[in-house]
Protein backbone atom coordinates (compact mmCIF):
# COMPACT_ATOMS: atom_id res chain seq x y z
CA UNK A 1 0.00 0.00 0.00
CA UNK A 2 1.17 3.50 -0.90
CA UNK A 3 0.51 6.21 1.31
CA UNK A 4 -2.20 8.53 0.83
CA UNK A 5 -1.10 12.07 -0.57
CA UNK A 6 -3.10 15.48 0.27
CA UNK A 7 -5.27 16.27 -2.85
CA UNK A 8 -4.24 14.60 -6.19
CA UNK A 9 -1.76 14.24 -8.99
CA UNK A 10 -2.52 15.47 -12.79
CA UNK A 11 -2.51 13.28 -15.70
CA UNK A 12 1.51 12.49 -16.98
CA UNK A 13 2.53 13.73 -19.90
CA UNK A 14 5.16 11.57 -21.36
CA UNK A 15 7.31 12.02 -24.84
CA UNK A 16 5.76 9.90 -27.55
CA UNK A 17 8.05 7.94 -29.79
CA UNK A 18 5.75 7.93 -33.00
CA UNK A 19 4.79 11.93 -32.70
CA UNK A 20 7.99 13.19 -31.23
CA UNK A 21 6.32 15.09 -28.69
CA UNK A 22 5.04 14.84 -24.91
CA UNK A 23 1.76 13.41 -25.01
CA UNK A 24 -0.80 13.13 -22.36
CA UNK A 25 -0.83 9.90 -21.17
CA UNK A 26 -4.79 9.88 -20.05
CA UNK A 27 -6.23 6.38 -19.25
CA UNK A 28 -9.50 5.65 -20.26
CA UNK A 29 -10.94 4.65 -16.78
CA UNK A 30 -8.02 2.15 -16.51
CA UNK A 31 -4.69 2.66 -17.22
CA UNK A 32 -3.37 -0.24 -19.51
CA UNK A 33 0.63 -0.57 -19.56
CA UNK A 34 2.18 -3.26 -21.35
CA UNK A 35 6.50 -2.99 -20.62
CA UNK A 36 8.39 -5.52 -22.40
CA UNK A 37 10.31 -7.55 -19.92
CA UNK A 38 13.26 -9.63 -19.55
CA UNK A 39 14.80 -12.61 -21.96
CA UNK A 40 15.26 -14.38 -18.74
CA UNK A 41 19.46 -15.50 -18.90
CA UNK A 42 21.59 -12.61 -17.22
CA UNK A 43 19.22 -10.67 -15.20
CA UNK A 44 19.07 -8.47 -13.49
CA UNK A 45 21.30 -5.46 -14.39
CA UNK A 46 20.98 -2.05 -13.71
CA UNK A 47 19.86 -1.16 -17.33
CA UNK A 48 16.72 -3.40 -16.50
CA UNK A 49 16.36 -1.51 -13.31
CA UNK A 50 16.20 1.42 -14.60
CA UNK A 51 13.54 0.76 -17.43
CA UNK A 52 11.53 -0.47 -14.76
CA UNK A 53 11.87 2.29 -12.37
CA UNK A 54 10.73 4.42 -14.94
CA UNK A 55 8.00 2.77 -15.65
CA UNK A 56 7.04 2.25 -11.91
CA UNK A 57 7.13 6.09 -11.61
CA UNK A 58 4.23 6.41 -14.04
CA UNK A 59 2.29 3.99 -12.32
CA UNK A 60 2.95 5.84 -9.03
CA UNK A 61 1.57 9.18 -11.29
CA UNK A 62 -1.25 7.23 -12.06
CA UNK A 63 -2.38 5.87 -8.64
CA UNK A 64 -1.62 9.47 -7.42
CA UNK A 65 -3.93 10.85 -10.16
CA UNK A 66 -6.59 8.67 -8.98
CA UNK A 67 -6.63 5.83 -12.04
CA UNK A 68 -6.81 2.25 -11.40
CA UNK A 69 -3.86 0.48 -13.17
CA UNK A 70 -3.59 -2.47 -15.33
CA UNK A 71 -0.43 -3.39 -15.86
CA UNK A 72 1.13 -6.76 -17.96
CA UNK A 73 4.84 -7.69 -18.57
CA UNK A 74 6.30 -10.98 -20.89
CA UNK A 75 8.86 -13.05 -19.96
CA UNK A 76 10.49 -14.27 -23.45
CA UNK A 77 11.43 -17.13 -22.06
CA UNK A 78 12.04 -19.39 -25.48
CA UNK A 79 14.04 -17.53 -27.42
CA UNK A 80 17.33 -17.92 -29.54
CA UNK A 81 20.02 -15.84 -27.24
CA UNK A 82 18.56 -17.69 -24.17
CA UNK A 83 18.63 -21.13 -26.27
CA UNK A 84 22.48 -20.06 -27.05
CA UNK A 85 23.42 -19.43 -23.30
CA UNK A 86 21.51 -22.26 -22.11
CA UNK A 87 23.42 -25.15 -24.97
CA UNK A 88 26.82 -23.03 -23.68
CA UNK A 89 26.61 -23.76 -20.32
CA UNK A 90 25.10 -26.61 -20.20
CA UNK A 91 22.14 -26.08 -18.58
CA UNK A 92 18.64 -26.85 -19.74
CA UNK A 93 16.98 -23.75 -20.85
CA UNK A 94 14.27 -24.14 -18.54
CA UNK A 95 15.88 -24.50 -15.51
CA UNK A 96 17.89 -21.07 -16.51
CA UNK A 97 14.65 -18.92 -17.51
CA UNK A 98 12.94 -20.19 -14.49
CA UNK A 99 16.02 -19.55 -12.11
CA UNK A 100 16.88 -16.62 -13.95
CA UNK A 101 13.04 -15.19 -13.67
CA UNK A 102 12.96 -15.63 -10.28
CA UNK A 103 15.97 -14.05 -9.35
CA UNK A 104 14.79 -10.74 -11.78
CA UNK A 105 11.38 -10.50 -9.74
CA UNK A 106 13.02 -10.93 -6.30
CA UNK A 107 15.41 -7.81 -7.41
CA UNK A 108 12.34 -5.98 -8.30
CA UNK A 109 10.61 -6.68 -5.36
CA UNK A 110 14.16 -5.72 -3.76
CA UNK A 111 14.00 -2.33 -5.65
CA UNK A 112 10.66 -1.52 -4.45
CA UNK A 113 9.21 -1.77 -7.96
CA UNK A 114 5.43 -1.77 -8.17
CA UNK A 115 4.68 -5.48 -9.84
CA UNK A 116 2.61 -6.06 -12.85
CA UNK A 117 -0.69 -7.16 -12.44
CA UNK A 118 0.20 -9.70 -14.95
CA UNK A 119 3.86 -11.75 -15.88
CA UNK A 120 3.21 -13.42 -18.76
CA UNK A 121 5.91 -15.96 -20.30
CA UNK A 122 6.23 -16.62 -23.98
CA UNK A 123 5.37 -20.67 -23.35
CA UNK A 124 2.19 -19.94 -21.81
CA UNK A 125 0.90 -18.47 -25.01
CA UNK A 126 1.88 -20.95 -27.64
CA UNK A 127 -1.27 -21.55 -28.51
CA UNK A 128 -2.30 -18.36 -28.76
CA UNK A 129 0.08 -16.91 -31.06
CA UNK A 130 -0.13 -19.86 -33.12
CA UNK A 131 -4.07 -19.01 -33.71
CA UNK A 132 -3.13 -15.19 -34.26
CA UNK A 133 -0.34 -16.49 -37.02
CA UNK A 134 -3.21 -18.99 -38.66
CA UNK A 135 -5.48 -16.03 -39.06
CA UNK A 136 -2.86 -13.85 -40.48
CA UNK A 137 -2.07 -16.76 -42.87
CA UNK A 138 -5.66 -16.88 -44.08
CA UNK A 139 -6.03 -13.61 -44.60
CA UNK A 140 -2.64 -13.62 -46.60
CA UNK A 141 -0.96 -10.77 -44.50
CA UNK A 142 1.42 -14.23 -43.16
CA UNK A 143 3.28 -16.47 -45.71
CA UNK A 144 5.47 -19.40 -45.47
CA UNK A 145 9.13 -20.35 -46.35
CA UNK A 146 9.42 -23.79 -45.85
CA UNK A 147 8.05 -24.42 -42.60
CA UNK A 148 8.36 -20.78 -41.12
CA UNK A 149 6.28 -18.14 -41.31
CA UNK A 150 6.59 -14.18 -42.31
CA UNK A 151 4.71 -11.41 -41.63
CA UNK A 152 3.54 -9.52 -44.77
CA UNK A 153 4.92 -6.21 -44.43
CA UNK A 154 2.79 -4.43 -47.71
CA UNK A 155 -0.06 -6.48 -47.09
CA UNK A 156 -0.65 -5.57 -43.41
CA UNK A 157 -0.04 -1.78 -44.72
CA UNK A 158 -2.74 -2.10 -47.15
CA UNK A 159 -5.13 -3.73 -44.95
CA UNK A 160 -4.73 -1.96 -41.22
CA UNK A 161 -4.23 1.18 -39.90
CA UNK A 162 -0.69 0.64 -39.55
CA UNK A 163 2.58 1.19 -42.05
CA UNK A 164 6.16 0.40 -41.70
CA UNK A 165 7.88 3.29 -39.78
CA UNK A 166 4.74 5.01 -38.11
CA UNK A 167 6.43 4.46 -34.69
CA UNK A 168 10.43 4.43 -35.68
CA UNK A 169 10.49 7.03 -38.36
CA UNK A 170 13.13 5.31 -39.66
CA UNK A 171 14.83 5.26 -43.28
CA UNK A 172 14.94 2.20 -44.66
CA UNK A 173 19.01 1.65 -44.30
CA UNK A 174 18.62 2.47 -40.80
CA UNK A 175 16.05 -0.29 -40.31
CA UNK A 176 17.61 -3.04 -42.50
CA UNK A 177 20.86 -2.35 -40.50
CA UNK A 178 18.64 -2.38 -37.29
CA UNK A 179 17.01 -5.29 -38.31
CA UNK A 180 20.54 -7.93 -39.23
CA UNK A 181 21.67 -6.41 -36.13
CA UNK A 182 18.72 -7.28 -33.55
CA UNK A 183 17.37 -11.04 -34.31
CA UNK A 184 16.10 -10.44 -37.64
CA UNK A 185 17.27 -12.34 -41.13
CA UNK A 186 17.19 -9.44 -44.24
CA UNK A 187 19.19 -12.33 -46.17
CA UNK A 188 16.40 -15.16 -46.40
CA UNK A 189 16.24 -16.30 -49.97
CA UNK A 190 12.36 -16.45 -50.39
CA UNK A 191 11.23 -13.54 -48.25
CA UNK A 192 8.82 -11.00 -50.46
CA UNK A 193 10.79 -8.05 -48.07
CA UNK A 194 14.10 -7.78 -46.49
CA UNK A 195 12.16 -6.32 -43.43
CA UNK A 196 8.80 -9.02 -43.32
CA UNK A 197 10.02 -10.46 -39.20
CA UNK A 198 9.32 -14.31 -38.83
CA UNK A 199 6.06 -15.02 -36.74
CA UNK A 200 6.41 -18.98 -36.38
CA UNK A 201 9.54 -21.03 -36.39
CA UNK A 202 9.31 -24.40 -37.27
CA UNK A 203 10.32 -27.19 -35.10
CA UNK A 204 14.35 -27.73 -35.57
CA UNK A 205 16.46 -30.80 -34.42
CA UNK A 206 17.95 -29.76 -30.83
CA UNK A 207 15.27 -26.57 -30.08
CA UNK A 208 12.35 -26.86 -28.11
CA UNK A 209 8.97 -26.66 -30.18
CA UNK A 210 4.96 -26.83 -29.43
CA UNK A 211 2.33 -28.94 -31.47
CA UNK A 212 -0.13 -26.41 -33.03
CA UNK A 213 -2.56 -25.46 -35.82
CA UNK A 214 1.05 -24.71 -37.18
CA UNK A 215 2.25 -28.08 -37.21
CA UNK A 216 5.46 -28.15 -34.35
CA UNK A 217 7.07 -24.78 -33.86
CA UNK A 218 7.81 -22.11 -31.29
CA UNK A 219 6.75 -18.09 -31.57
CA UNK A 220 8.30 -15.13 -33.26
CA UNK A 221 9.32 -12.15 -30.87
CA UNK A 222 7.36 -10.26 -31.97
CA UNK A 223 4.11 -11.54 -32.04
CA UNK A 224 5.00 -13.20 -28.63
CA UNK A 225 4.20 -8.96 -26.97
CA UNK A 226 1.69 -8.50 -29.38
CA UNK A 227 -0.51 -11.21 -28.29
CA UNK A 228 0.39 -11.18 -24.65
CA UNK A 229 -0.97 -7.42 -24.93
CA UNK A 230 -4.11 -8.29 -26.76
CA UNK A 231 -5.06 -11.37 -24.54
CA UNK A 232 -4.57 -9.64 -21.11
CA UNK A 233 -5.13 -5.67 -21.87
CA UNK A 234 -8.06 -3.29 -24.01
CA UNK A 235 -6.74 -2.03 -26.71
CA UNK A 236 -5.17 0.74 -27.70
CA UNK A 237 -3.28 0.59 -24.28
CA UNK A 238 -2.71 3.68 -22.64
CA UNK A 239 0.90 3.22 -23.26
CA UNK A 240 3.36 0.55 -24.56
CA UNK A 241 6.88 0.84 -23.10
CA UNK A 242 10.48 -0.54 -23.05
CA UNK A 243 14.23 0.22 -23.59
CA UNK A 244 15.23 2.68 -26.71
CA UNK A 245 16.38 -0.97 -28.08
CA UNK A 246 13.45 -2.26 -28.79
CA UNK A 247 12.27 0.71 -31.21
CA UNK A 248 12.78 -1.20 -34.57
CA UNK A 249 12.24 -3.48 -35.26
CA UNK A 250 10.63 -5.16 -32.00
CA UNK A 251 8.03 -2.40 -31.07
CA UNK A 252 7.33 -0.79 -34.58
CA UNK A 253 6.56 -4.87 -35.59
CA UNK A 254 4.15 -5.93 -32.43
CA UNK A 255 2.29 -2.38 -33.33
CA UNK A 256 1.77 -3.78 -36.78
CA UNK A 257 1.13 -7.23 -35.98
CA UNK A 258 -1.78 -5.88 -33.36
CA UNK A 259 -3.27 -3.80 -36.30
CA UNK A 260 -3.23 -6.68 -38.37
CA UNK A 261 -4.97 -8.88 -35.89
CA UNK A 262 -7.21 -6.19 -34.48
CA UNK A 263 -7.59 -3.44 -36.64
CA UNK A 264 -6.77 -1.29 -33.85
CA UNK A 265 -3.37 0.70 -32.92
CA UNK A 266 -1.30 -1.33 -30.18
CA UNK A 267 -1.90 1.67 -27.85
CA UNK A 268 -1.62 5.24 -27.63
CA UNK A 269 1.92 6.31 -26.63
CA UNK A 270 4.89 4.80 -27.47
CA UNK A 271 7.38 5.56 -24.61
CA UNK A 272 11.05 4.23 -24.77
CA UNK A 273 13.39 5.17 -22.00
CA UNK A 274 17.54 6.12 -23.05
CA UNK A 275 20.10 2.92 -22.45
CA UNK A 276 22.31 2.38 -19.65
CA UNK A 277 26.11 1.97 -20.44
CA UNK A 278 28.75 0.58 -18.19
CA UNK A 279 32.43 1.03 -19.27
CA UNK A 280 31.66 3.04 -22.24
CA UNK A 281 29.35 0.13 -23.97
CA UNK A 282 25.67 -0.52 -23.68
CA UNK A 283 25.15 -2.41 -20.43
CA UNK A 284 23.91 -5.94 -22.45
CA UNK A 285 23.97 -9.67 -21.79
CA UNK A 286 25.87 -10.27 -25.07
CA UNK A 287 28.57 -7.77 -24.28
CA UNK A 288 29.43 -8.98 -20.81
CA UNK A 289 29.71 -5.60 -19.29
CA UNK A 290 27.26 -6.08 -16.45
CA UNK A 291 26.51 -4.71 -13.45
CA UNK A 292 24.06 -6.71 -11.63
CA UNK A 293 21.37 -5.29 -8.85
CA UNK A 294 21.91 -8.74 -6.83
CA UNK A 295 25.39 -8.10 -6.65
CA UNK A 296 25.12 -4.98 -5.66
CA UNK A 297 23.00 -5.84 -2.83
CA UNK A 298 24.86 -8.73 -2.09
CA UNK A 299 28.08 -6.29 -1.38
CA UNK A 300 25.87 -4.28 1.44
CA UNK A 301 24.65 -1.25 -1.02
CA UNK A 302 21.20 -0.13 0.24
CA UNK A 303 18.68 -0.68 -2.45
CA UNK A 304 17.46 2.69 -2.01
CA UNK A 305 20.69 4.46 -2.88
CA UNK A 306 20.50 2.38 -5.76
CA UNK A 307 17.38 3.55 -6.29
CA UNK A 308 18.39 6.89 -6.24
CA UNK A 309 21.60 6.99 -8.24
CA UNK A 310 18.77 5.23 -10.90
CA UNK A 311 16.47 8.30 -10.68
CA UNK A 312 18.88 10.76 -10.37
CA UNK A 313 18.99 10.19 -14.16
CA UNK A 314 16.54 11.28 -16.51
CA UNK A 315 14.76 8.18 -17.98
CA UNK A 316 14.91 8.92 -21.74
CA UNK A 317 18.78 10.21 -21.41
CA UNK A 318 21.74 7.12 -22.32
CA UNK A 319 23.91 7.35 -19.11
CA UNK A 320 26.56 5.86 -17.59
CA UNK A 321 26.60 3.94 -14.39
CA UNK A 322 29.56 4.19 -12.40
CA UNK A 323 30.77 3.95 -8.80
CA UNK A 324 30.73 7.77 -8.42
CA UNK A 325 27.18 7.87 -9.20
CA UNK A 326 26.13 5.37 -6.33
CA UNK A 327 28.65 7.36 -4.02
CA UNK A 328 27.05 10.22 -4.77
CA UNK A 329 23.30 8.39 -4.20
CA UNK A 330 24.76 6.82 -1.14
CA UNK A 331 25.38 10.16 0.28
CA UNK A 332 21.80 11.88 -0.71
CA UNK A 333 20.62 8.53 0.92
CA UNK A 334 22.52 9.43 4.24
CA UNK A 335 21.22 13.29 4.07
CA UNK A 336 17.82 12.53 3.68
CA UNK A 337 17.48 9.74 6.34
CA UNK A 338 18.95 11.88 8.90
CA UNK A 339 16.86 14.44 8.08
CA UNK A 340 13.70 12.06 7.99
CA UNK A 341 14.88 11.20 11.72
CA UNK A 342 15.01 14.84 12.80
CA UNK A 343 11.63 14.55 14.53
CA UNK A 344 8.57 15.92 12.38
CA UNK A 345 7.50 19.65 11.89
CA UNK A 346 2.83 19.97 12.02
CA UNK A 347 1.68 20.92 8.85
CA UNK A 348 1.81 20.13 5.20
CA UNK A 349 4.14 19.06 2.30
CA UNK A 350 6.27 21.62 1.32
CA UNK A 351 7.68 19.28 -1.38
CA UNK A 352 4.93 17.39 -2.72
CA UNK A 353 4.12 19.55 -4.97
CA UNK A 354 7.21 20.19 -6.49
CA UNK A 355 7.47 16.65 -6.47
CA UNK A 356 4.73 15.96 -8.40
CA UNK A 357 5.47 19.14 -10.76
CA UNK A 358 7.89 17.92 -11.62
CA UNK A 359 7.29 14.18 -12.17
CA UNK A 360 4.03 14.77 -14.45
CA UNK A 361 6.67 16.75 -16.86
CA UNK A 362 7.97 13.74 -18.64
CA UNK A 363 8.99 11.89 -15.39
CA UNK A 364 11.61 14.53 -14.80
CA UNK A 365 13.17 12.31 -11.17
CA UNK A 366 16.30 14.67 -11.11
CA UNK A 367 14.00 17.44 -10.52
CA UNK A 368 12.40 15.72 -8.12
CA UNK A 369 15.34 14.88 -6.61
CA UNK A 370 16.30 18.00 -6.12
CA UNK A 371 12.30 19.45 -4.71
CA UNK A 372 13.65 17.43 -2.03
CA UNK A 373 17.26 18.30 -1.50
CA UNK A 374 16.51 21.36 -0.71
CA UNK A 375 14.32 21.45 2.86
CA UNK A 376 16.45 17.65 3.23
CA UNK A 377 19.64 20.28 3.30
CA UNK A 378 18.36 23.41 5.41
CA UNK A 379 17.65 20.88 8.15
CA UNK A 380 13.81 21.69 9.33
CA UNK A 381 12.57 18.71 10.15
CA UNK A 382 10.10 16.88 7.70
CA UNK A 383 6.39 17.01 7.51
CA UNK A 384 4.83 13.65 7.95
CA UNK A 385 3.28 14.30 3.98
CA UNK A 386 7.17 15.36 2.83
CA UNK A 387 8.05 11.25 3.99
CA UNK A 388 4.88 10.29 2.03
CA UNK A 389 5.20 12.33 -1.20
CA UNK A 390 9.18 11.02 -1.38
CA UNK A 391 7.73 6.78 -0.59
CA UNK A 392 4.62 7.06 -2.67
CA UNK A 393 5.75 8.84 -6.07
CA UNK A 394 9.76 8.20 -5.60
CA UNK A 395 9.27 4.72 -4.00
CA UNK A 396 12.04 5.76 -1.37
CA UNK A 397 10.71 5.16 2.52
CA UNK A 398 12.93 6.79 4.54
CA UNK A 399 11.10 6.56 8.08
CA UNK A 400 10.74 3.05 9.30
CA UNK A 401 7.32 2.24 8.72
CA UNK A 402 6.93 0.81 12.23
CA UNK A 403 7.65 3.66 14.05
CA UNK A 404 4.78 5.29 12.04
CA UNK A 405 2.55 2.76 12.39
CA UNK A 406 1.29 4.31 15.61
CA UNK A 407 -2.54 5.04 17.55
CA UNK A 408 -2.40 8.29 15.73
CA UNK A 409 -2.45 6.38 12.68
CA UNK A 410 -6.18 7.15 10.94
CA UNK A 411 -5.79 10.80 12.31
CA UNK A 412 -3.03 10.83 10.08
CA UNK A 413 -4.45 9.68 7.17
CA UNK A 414 -7.36 11.91 7.34
CA UNK A 415 -4.75 14.91 7.53
CA UNK A 416 -3.14 13.52 3.90
CA UNK A 417 -5.95 13.08 2.67
CA UNK A 418 -7.62 16.08 2.88
CA UNK A 419 -4.12 18.03 3.11
N1 LIG B 1 12.47 -9.87 -23.79
C1 LIG B 1 12.82 -8.75 -24.62
C2 LIG B 1 11.66 -7.78 -24.74
S1 LIG B 1 10.19 -8.54 -25.29
C3 LIG B 1 14.05 -8.03 -24.11
O1 LIG B 1 14.44 -7.06 -24.73
N2 LIG B 1 14.62 -8.53 -23.02
S2 LIG B 1 15.92 -7.90 -22.31
O2 LIG B 1 16.15 -8.73 -21.16
O3 LIG B 1 16.98 -7.77 -23.25
O4 LIG B 1 15.53 -6.48 -21.84
C4 LIG B 1 14.49 -6.27 -20.90
C5 LIG B 1 14.06 -4.82 -20.88
O5 LIG B 1 15.15 -3.99 -20.46
C6 LIG B 1 13.65 -4.29 -22.26
O6 LIG B 1 12.58 -3.36 -22.09
C7 LIG B 1 14.90 -3.59 -22.76
O7 LIG B 1 14.61 -2.58 -23.69
C8 LIG B 1 15.47 -3.04 -21.46
N3 LIG B 1 16.95 -2.91 -21.51
C9 LIG B 1 17.85 -3.84 -21.90
N4 LIG B 1 19.11 -3.36 -21.80
C10 LIG B 1 19.01 -2.09 -21.33
C11 LIG B 1 19.95 -1.07 -20.99
N5 LIG B 1 21.27 -1.24 -21.12
N6 LIG B 1 19.47 0.11 -20.52
C12 LIG B 1 18.14 0.31 -20.37
N7 LIG B 1 17.20 -0.61 -20.66
C13 LIG B 1 17.63 -1.81 -21.13
ZN1 LIG C 1 8.54 -7.22 -26.15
Amino acid sequence: MLPRLAGQGAVPRIYDTPTRQLLEARPIDVAGLYVCGITPYDATHIGHAATYIAYDTLIRLWLDAGYRVRYVQNTTDVDDPLLERAAATGVDWRSLAAEQTELFRRDMESLGVIPPDHYVAATEMIEQVADAVRRLLDRGIAYPIDHDIYFDIAAAAASSPWHLGQESNLDRPTMLELFAERGGDPERPGKRDALDPLLWRSARAGEPSWETVLGAGRPGWHIECSVIAQEFLDLPLTVNGGGSDLVFPHHEFSAGHTAALTGKPLANLYSHTGLVAYRGEKMSKSLGNLVLVSTLIGSGVDVRAIRLAVLSQHYRDDWEWTDDLLAEAQERLARWSAWASSGRSAGTSSILEGIRLALVHDLDTPTALAAVDAPATRGSAPAEGDLAAIDALLGIRLSDPRATRGADQSHRDKEMHHG
